[in-house]
């Protein structure tokens, strides 16, 4: 006998018309007090994320929405910075359910800063960015960075280091990984902020990146399957460790290692997967809503680990059936996705395409 998994396209109709569930990170906090709105922050036309992660505009976003602020956030070491996000540039948008970002976008906030001459001029092109803070998964209680933005309605805030005086960008990121199993199908969001640090600080870190550059497509922060065995996006109970460097130490010492890019986030195991011809070939941001199809497909990718090692569900085999609810809110309901023995697993496949996946037994 043998074993595969079968899998079958979840919900096109519904991860089509959820593709804009997405956020602006567009007004600034200094000790719980809003800078004004887009005062200081350079926040782009669109709330779509960035997925391109060697794309210029990973560093402050692009295009951005008009006019760019000229305007400058005073801080001193020590203050709390918050970098507020909500579904609309303007705004809370109460009623909103998406508002201040879809509940399915699980995964770290993240905050970096650089030194720049004039903060109100520069635009973050050729920057030397270092890591202030990052929220990325509580194993013990599975919330996400992410998760703590949502619960304090789109402020997600961290303490400005002893920073010696001058201009800064600060750069506030939201990564959503939710479709992130599929390379090129993490949602990046972040804008740039203009902050002058006032006060006697002294740090002037060093551990620093660029962006692009600071990111690969095949992070394991990045190109990860957040679902594990219960298919909740808890990453499985793992450790998650966000991408780009660890956050800068302001005591003089150099930061510590963080573990290896090795290619963790998959392995040679190949899943069968069935999937209807029309759909099958369709881009994923331009899904063909159809289920109606009568043909199907079959082709082979590789699992990641959390898929790999499951081993108790055995539903029976056959022809693929299309399971309803949100693939872009896998746990926004009460219902979906079940326990492992009964319903199978989310998964996402090439393409970014969703998948309800089995463990099937073949005699
Ligand atoms: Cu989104």
């Amino acid at each position: 006998m043998a074993k595969h998994i079968a899998c079958s396209l979840i919900s096109l109709a519904l991860a089509a018309t959820t593709v804009n569930a997405h956020a602006f990170f567009h007004t600034g906090y200094v000790n719980g007090v809003s800078q004004g709105h887009l005062f200081g922050v350079r926040a782009p036309q669109s709330n779509n994320p960035i997925q391109d992660v060697s794309s210029s505009a990973i560093a402050c976003n692009s295009p951005l929405n008009q006019p760019v602020s000229t305007d400058v956030i005073e801080v001193a070491p020590g203050d709390k910075f918050g970098t507020q996000w909500n579904h609309n540039i303007a705004g809370a948008s109460p009623g909103d359910g998406d508002d201040p970002i879809a509940a399915s976008h699980k995964g770290p906030m993240m905050a970096y800063m650089a030194k720049v001459d004039d903060a109100a001029t520069s635009d973050g092109s050729g920057l030397k960015w270092f890591k202030v803070a990052e929220e990325g998964l509580d194993t013990s209680t599975g919330k996400w960075g992410v998760d703590t933005m949502i619960a304090n309605k789109g402020l997600w805030s961290f303490t400005i280091p002893n920073l010696a005086a001058g201009d800064y960008l600060l750069r506030g990121e939201a990564l959503a990984l939710h479709s992130a199993g599929s390379k090129g199908e993490a949602q990046f969001y972040m804008s740039c902020a203009a902050v002058r640090v006032t006060g006697s600080g002294t740090c002037a870190p060093t551990d620093t990146v660029s962006f692009p550059g600071a990111y690969s497509a095949t992070d394991p922060g990045i190109l990860i399957s957040i679902y594990g065995s219960s298919g909740q996006p808890d990453n499985g109970g793992k450790a998650y460790t966000a991408p780009g460097p660890a956050v800068a130490k302001c005591d003089g010492s150099s930061a510590p290692a963080k573990p290896s890019s090795a290619s963790s986030a998959s392995v040679s195991v190949s899943a069968t997967v069935t999937t209807a011809n029309n759909v099958a070939s369709s881009s994923s941001k331009g899904v063909d809503a159809s289920t109606s199809a009568a043909t199907y497909t079959t082709t082979t990718f590789a699992l990641p680990t959390t898929m790999a090692t499951m081993t108790s569900s055995k539903p029976a085999a056959g022809k693929p059936t299309t399971t309803s609810g949100s693939a872009d809110v896998p746990s926004a309901t009460g219902t979906s996705p079940a326990t492992p023995s009964s319903s199978g697993y989310p998964m996402t496949g090439p393409g970014g395409k969703k998948f309800m996946c089995y463990e099937v037994t073949d005699f």
